[in-house]
């Protein structure tokens, strides 16, 4: 292999290896594993091929893991070493794609993986975001958002020769697929299809993440998820969704023509995976495609029925897109027609207004006659596709009972549960070196490639040496990953405080307010005398959507909290507070090992399932959650004794917001300590740091509306966390638990989920 690189370090830089700076390592080592992974021939052709359709998929760095996932990254490291060069520094080089915005585009990247671990015959559909979501910076303790470019000459994709024009009402643009392959093992992969316009304009960025949002032909590839609080934005959603189902479904169709597929046998021989409604053109769009092709109406639409199925990730409203008809027509006239149709058929078949696809919604009570057409995205999904799942059993039994009941009542084989999943490789294997060895030690190396053999570490779980290693790992992890803030952050950590860690993106349902809660509870306690049982470092990573007023008001006040409680000498020996910058995938490999108390917190039956609590108990840590999205099957699995649950159940929760009885003001009123610690927030010490306005706003907030109960559950948090840092105490006890953690939590390699898709929907 050396002189392979030497060659490759010859050709491309006409240099040594040695005299290689760090970027040229990077480009070295990227085309070197490119290579290879290209010579991989694609999964046998099968009978049946998926289509896995996202808006978002949220890779996180490639090189490392398709070094290692090659199985050659040890190789190339001593090999680099020889030549006094740092892999890490090489790795550390490349941008990170940030193709995604949370769970369920991370969820995408896992299932990628999947596919190339288990070698189906499954591929993946996107956009190629110049931009990506955005580079979080803060400046005046606020968030601010900057482009977030990764694509340059460094990168993996490959440009195929495979072009299509895509057309709008009033402009035409012109795409070009690019390939990924995704790694998982010597002799395996998959690939996700990008597609971008050949038109696109990065410089017509000028400021922050604003640009010109009339200017489709320039800026329809540029950001995931542009600003659509106005009807421009809106209308650029439908573009890029347009755009992505319009290439997506030509290059299905074209695939299956080519290999001598029948039209007619469509919906046996190929599936389309919906990731959320984003994806749902592909409906009416591939009934225009097959219809063109001169398959009757009636048969295509039986047809793609049979080929879609569709997941939904969360039962906040926000998230069952509802595009305004106009808007449609504007962008997209081609697919109304259909969608008229489609509509029929449902009001043909079903007496009930809330399973229609277009909505004529009175815009004013005054004037009844003036009707708005709104067109349910989700609608459609359900209605033409022959499956629907949820993410975890308790979301898929909120769908079933409450969310998309009346859809149940219908079809009610339709519905299914399949619980996420995490890509072991990327989220252990590949990130926390140390721990795997450790096991690989006890137990084999067995677990690698069948999770579930990670319950022979509970053989372990008493014996003290056992107990004391995992220790010295996780402090290894703290030290690490304290080395990095210091770097990144400028802040230091004591490593003998305890990890708590949040990271996920901002949402009021996730309830990072109620951590801040509790930072203020323990600031106010210390100050008085009462000291934690152990030191405490809460450490936060989050994103906050631009237009989400109340996350950035929450995330402003968790910066203020850092500064005053990370200076004052009196505290900070006992707590401290982090966020960090620009949380993204790289980020959570760094933390994720280091972590100790894994924070769930989100309101009951608002978190469909999360998957950072599988990451997090995987890599050893204890969960401290609500009966919420998939925590309820960690602590199935786990047992009480291993978790600290909190909370009101979900449906106590769903009983309040149906009879919108829940009055935060009662509980602030009632209870001191919660009052003085949400005062706190608008308090001198805070507002001598921070903004008036936006902190006022949330103080009032959390008083007067406070819809994602933070408070409600306040009270029982801070006594179940401070039972879970005294028990911290005990550190073999704690290690006992994390071990138990680890040992159950091989049901959630998403190789498993992958497999349940497989069986329940697409039948590969
Ligand atoms: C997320 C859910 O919030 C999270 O609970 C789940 O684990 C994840 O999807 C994967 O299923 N939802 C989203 O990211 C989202 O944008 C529209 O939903």
């Amino acid at each position: 292999m050396e002189e392979k690189l030497k060659d490759l370090a010859q050709k491309l830089f006409g240099k040594e290896i040695l005299d290689l700076d760090d970027k040229e390592l990077y480009l070295l080592l990227s085309e070197f594993s490119n290579n290879l992974l290209n010579k991989i021939e694609k999964p046998k052709k099968s009978d049946r091929k998926l289509y896995y359709f996202s808006a978002e998929f949220l890779l996180g760095k490639l090189l490392k893991n398709n070094l290692s996932n090659l199985g050659i990254r040890d190789e190339v490291k001593e090999i680099l070493s020889k030549n006094g060069k740092v892999i890490e520094k090489a790795e550390e080089f490349e941008a990170e794609p940030s193709l995604g915005n949370g769970g369920l585009g991370r969820l995408a990247a896992c299932f990628m993986d999947s596919f190339a671990n288990l070698g189906l015959n499954a591929e993946g559909i996107g956009i190629c975001y110049h931009f990506g979501l955005f580079r979080q910076k803060f400046e005046d303790y606020k968030q601010k958002e900057v482009k977030d470019p990764w694509l340059d000459d460094s990168n993996a994709l490959i440009k195929t020769d495979t072009k299509y024009d895509v057309n709008f009402k009033n402009q035409k643009v012109e795409a070009t697929m690019y390939d990924l392959p995704i790694s998982a093992r010597k002799d395996s992969r998959s690939t996700i299809h990008f597609f971008d316009i050949d038109s696109v304009d990065e410089s017509i960025v000028k400021e922050g993440i604003s640009f010109d949002k009339k200017d489709i032909e320039k800026n329809l590839s540029l950001f995931l998820y542009p600003d659509d609080s106005d009807e421009d934005g809106q209308k650029l959603r439908i573009y890029q969704q347009y755009f992505m189902v319009s290439c997506g479904g030509r290059y299905i169709l074209d695939e299956y023509i080519k290999n001598g597929g029948k039209l007619e046998e469509f919906g046996d021989k190929i599936r389309i995976q919906i990731n959320d409604t984003h994806p749902t053109m592909i409906i009416p769009e591939m009934i225009r495609l097959l219809t063109s092709k001169g398959l009757s109406f009636e048969k295509a639409v039986e047809e793609i029925t049979k080929a879609c199925a569709y997941t939904n990730h969360t039962i906040l409203q926000e998230a069952l897109e509802k595009w305004n008809y106009q808007m449609l027509e504007d962008v997209v006239p081609a697919l109304m027609p259909i969608i008229e149709k489609l509509d029929e058929i449902v009001r043909g078949k079903y007496d009930n207004e809330k399973v229609y696809i277009i909505e004529n919604k009175k815009e004013d009570e005054k004037n009844p006659e003036k009707l708005t057409r709104i067109v349910h995205m989700a609608n459609i999904a359900i209605h033409f596709s022959s499956k629907v799942n949820g993410v975890a059993q308790l979301h898929s039994d909120i769908l079933v009972n409450e969310t998309l009941k009346d859809f149940y009542e219908i079809y009610p084989d339709k519905f299914e549960n399949v619980t996420n999943g995490i890509s072991f490789k990327r989220f252990f294997h590949n990130c926390n070196e140390d721990l795997t060895k450790l096991i690989e030690s006890l137990i084999g190396p067995e677990f690698k490639d069948d999770p579930n053999k990670l319950e022979e570490l509970l053989k372990f779980q008493d014996d003290p040496e056992v107990l004391d290693k995992f220790l010295r790992v996780k402090e290894i992890s703290k030290e690490n990953f304290s080395k990095y803030v210091k770097e990144k952050e400028g802040v230091d950590l004591d490593i003998n405080s305890i990890f708590d860690v949040q990271i996920k993106r901002l949402h009021e349902y996730k309830r990072q307010q109620m951590n801040a809660l509790y930072v203020i509870d323990t600031y106010l306690k210390i100050k008085k005398g009462i000291l934690p049982k152990n030191p405490i470092t809460v450490i936060f990573g989050a994103k906050a959507a631009p237009s989400y007023y109340m996350a950035k008001n929450i995330i402003h006040l968790i910066l203020c909290l850092q500064e005053l409680i990370n200076k004052d000498e009196d505290v900070n020996k006992y707590l401290k507070v982090v966020m960090l910058t620009n949380y993204n995938v790289s980020y959570a490999e760094k933390i994720i090992p280091a972590t100790e108390i894994s924070e769930q917190i989100s309101l009951a039956s608002k978190e469909a399932s999360g998957t950072g609590n599988m990451k997090m108990m995987l890599n050893g840590a204890v969960t401290l959650g609500t009966l919420d999205g998939a925590n309820v099957e960690i602590r199935d699995l786990v047992g009480d004794e291993n978790i600290y649950i909190f909370g009101k159940k979900a449906d106590q929760i769903i009983d309040l917001y149906e009879k919108d009885s829940y009055k935060a003001k009662e509980i602030y009123e009632k209870n001191e300590d919660i009052k003085k610690a949400v005062d706190f927030i608008v308090s001198k010490e805070i507002l001598e740091i921070g903004d008036k306005e936006m902190l006022e706003s949330l103080h009032n907030d959390l008083i007067n509306k406070d819809y994602f109960m933070a408070l409600i559950d306040l009270e029982e948090y801070i006594e179940v966390k401070n039972k879970l840092i005294e028990a911290y105490t005990d550190k073999r006890s704690f290690a006992k638990m994390a071990i138990n953690n680890i040992a159950k939590a091989g049901f959630f390699s998403s190789d498993r989920s992958i497999r349940d898709y497989n069986r329940k929907i697409w039948n590969l």
